[in-house]
């Protein structure tokens, strides 16, 4: 039986082997073990101390040298600011992929270039080098992932970026013209004609003052719809628009597809519109925005507003499209539903039928029924008015169901099975219950019911299953974002990483297995995204010699070998180097003090992985130019002096060779 359950997951003999071991031991006999290089196989295990659970899970996730994974994970880097790119199932660490953070490595903001990204993505003229990325968004046709792009979320300055999977390099940090504070995105609509930001925290428009006594009047809430040029591989401002909300906490989106396609479904939380101020003797924030039993669901017609949009309807606020709240109101493209208490999550079904919410105060999964949401909107079945006028429908009109999964629900993944999964963060689980429809009677199970849960470690918020947001969802793995790993791992001192946990959920007939422990040491992952890596078809070296990132395509400044040269005009420097193992050309470069100097160095190599860095001290640079690839950095040559500039990737065995000398006279 044991034998038979996990032999399609192991090809070698050894796994199989292991296995039968422990099944002899089990039944109580101590026979001679496999042998493998002298070792037996069998001691191992037992001096181990593991489990045939353990060495279940071992051989389910272990990946032998060259082999690769069968999905990546792309998962937010929380207040690194960066993006983390995770194999599954060996939950290896494949790269670190600098997005709102400086990284040195890729030198990512250490050149001209990458740096402008940067001052792009700024308010007001300061430049920021950090975000809180919440969500990522991989890009999607027909509501499937197609591996082309990835979108993110900065929670902590409202903005967006864009990394380009042709390359894994960030080409876009776009920052949201209205407010400051942003959360319910990255999410992509099925064929990422429109990238979605929704707000969080109600705030004046950015730079206008009004007092908290004037919160319902003067303070917004705001959902923006970020239009995506595939082609370019931008978000474009002036095609962009947002909608004007109430100031209640938007939080989580999801735009709706296959029958839900062109809706937008956002949850929010401080319907109450607390202020804080318990000097004043209010109730603080985290009282006073829980003091209703029902929040609004924000049901949002996306397709009309679009439309809206290209009939001129919007107005310019801050220089930036708007659709205001009357004109929401006026049109009919914004509804509320009333869910429960203090939701977080909001999750559409793969065939775009049914809206999961979950309360984090309430033990309740609340399922709605986007037909019947239709049809209440068609037949006007509203329970009244909110105060800024927009229509409530009738709870009970939509509501399709509610299940109780437990303490503390947040959010909702789906498989192929008709299983969804949702996390409880004050329970420290993963609940499995059943969608309704065909799927619960083919399996022999009630429809929305509680299946099995597993314990995670612990307090988890977000998971993520195989194509866990697309219409045709893989399930097979789950990967569980916990919070909390207090008694996980050697103490690394008083700050503890974040623990990813990877478990089994490919049968809905056996209960689902943890598998895996993977620390985080880097911020606090919100959310993650998981592909099959097959679909993701990244270059192995820059297309062509003299390769421009940040364009994607030639860069005029691009060199061959033998093209090298200096050249002065005036007061300044322009030198155009070319770099193979292990030599810069030209390998000196002189200049005066007070010189603007001009340097693009172009990566002549064609071999994969022959990487070259450029490092200049005292100016702070650092570039990371992979194979083909050109880079720029420019600078005054404040200070007379002698500074060595070297390579700082190992590439070759002549690498300390590699290095040149800058020369400034005064
Ligand atoms: S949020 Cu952090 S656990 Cu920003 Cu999606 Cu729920
Ligand atoms: Cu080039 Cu080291």
């Amino acid at each position: 039986m044991f034998k038979k359950h996990v032999s399609r997951w192991i090809l070698p003999l050894l796994g199989l082997g292991i296995l039968a071991l422990f099944y002899t031991c089990g039944k109580g006999g101590k026979q001679a073990g496999v042998q493998v290089g002298g070792e037996d196989v069998n001691k191992v295990i037992e001096e181990r101390g593991l489990t045939p659970n353990d060495v279940l899970a071992a051989v389910k996730t272990y990946l032998p040298t060259g082999k690769y994974d069968e999905y990546l994970l792309f998962s937010s880097g929380g207040h690194s600011g960066q993006v983390l790119v995770i194999g599954v199932p060996s939950m290896r660490l494949l790269k670190v992929i600098g997005v709102f953070t400086p990284e040195p490595w890729q030198g990512w903001g250490y050149s001209t270039d990458t740096w402008k990204v940067f001052e792009e993505g700024g308010i007001n003229g300061t430049t920021l080098t950090w975000g809180d990325t919440h969500h990522p968004a991989l890009s999607e046709t027909n509501g499937d992932y197609d591996g082309e792009y990835l979108f993110i979320n900065d929670k902590a300055n409202a903005r967006v970026a864009v990394i380009d999977l042709r390359d894994f390099e960030t080409k876009q940090i776009i920052k949201n013209p209205l407010t400051l504070s942003d959360h319910g995105g990255a999410m992509v609509t099925p064929n990422t004609e429109w990238v979605i930001e929704g707000g969080q925290y109600g705030m004046p428009w950015t730079g206008e003052y009004a007092p908290l006594s004037q919160y319902k009047e003067k303070y917004k809430g705001m959902i923006t719809f970020w239009k995506f040029d595939r082609k370019k591989g931008r978000l474009i401002k002036n095609e962009s628009f947002a909608m004007e909300l109430p100031p209640y906490w938007q939080d989580l989106s999801d735009p709706g597809k296959l029958v839900s396609d062109g809706w937008v479904f956002l949850n929010s939380f401080n319907t109450e519109m607390a202020t804080g101020g318990v000097e004043e003797g209010n109730p603080p924030f985290e009282a006073g925005v829980s003091q209703r039993d029902m929040d609004y669901m924000h049901v949002i017609n996306l397709k009309k507003a679009a439309q809206l949009f290209k009939q001129g309807k919007t107005k310019k606020i801050r220089g930036f499209n708007v659709l205001t709240l009357d004109t929401a109101i006026k049109e009919g493209i914004l509804y509320f539903i009333p869910e429960p208490k203090s939701p977080h999550g909001v999750d559409v079904s793969p065939d775009g039928r049914y809206i999961v919410v979950s309360g984090k105060l309430d033990p309740h999964v609340t399922i709605y029924n986007f037909d019947k949401i239709q049809q209440a909107i068609a037949e006007k079945k509203f329970s009244g008015k909110d105060e800024f006028g927009v229509p409530v429908l009738d709870f009970d009109a939509v509501v399709e169901t509610q299940i109780e999964v437990g303490l503390g629900p947040l959010h909702t993944q789906f498989d192929p099975n008709g299983f969804a999964y949702t996390s409880l963060f004050l329970e420290s689980a993963v609940a499995r219950w059943t969608m309704g429809g065909e799927w619960a009677s083919k399996h022999g199970k009630e429809p929305w019911s509680l299946v099995d849960k597993v314990s995670v470690h612990y307090n988890i918020g977000h998971l993520v299953t195989a194509e866990g947001d697309n219409v045709n969802p893989d399930g097979k793995y789950l990967v569980a974002l916990n919070k909390w790993a207090i008694d996980r791992y050697t103490n690394v001192g008083p700050l503890l990483p974040q623990n990813f946990q990877l478990v089994d959920i490919e049968s809905g007939d056996r209960p689902m297995q943890l598998l895996y422990d993977m620390p985080i040491g880097i911020g606090e992952p919100h959310y993650a995204q998981m592909i099959k890596a097959d679909k993701i078809k990244s270059w192995e070296v820059y297309p062509e010699i003299g390769w421009n990132p940040h364009t994607q395509s030639k860069d005029p400044d691009g060199v061959q070998a033998g093209q090298e040269k200096v050249v002065r005009r005036g007061r300044t420097v322009e030198i155009w180097m070319s770099a193979i193992r292990s030599h810069y050309t030209p390998e000196r470069v002189e200049v005066r003090k007070g010189d603007r100097v001009i340097w693009h160095i172009t990566n002549i190599e064609r071999a994969k992985d022959a990487t070259h860095g450029f490092a200049l001290p005292e100016y702070n640079f650092n570039l990371s130019i992979e194979p083909g690839e050109t880079q720029t950095i420019e600078f005054v040559a404040k200070r007379p002096g002698v500074y060595p500039f070297y390579c700082t990737e190992f590439c070759s065995a002549l690498h300390l060779e590699m290095m040149g000398y800058f020369l400034v006279k005064p």
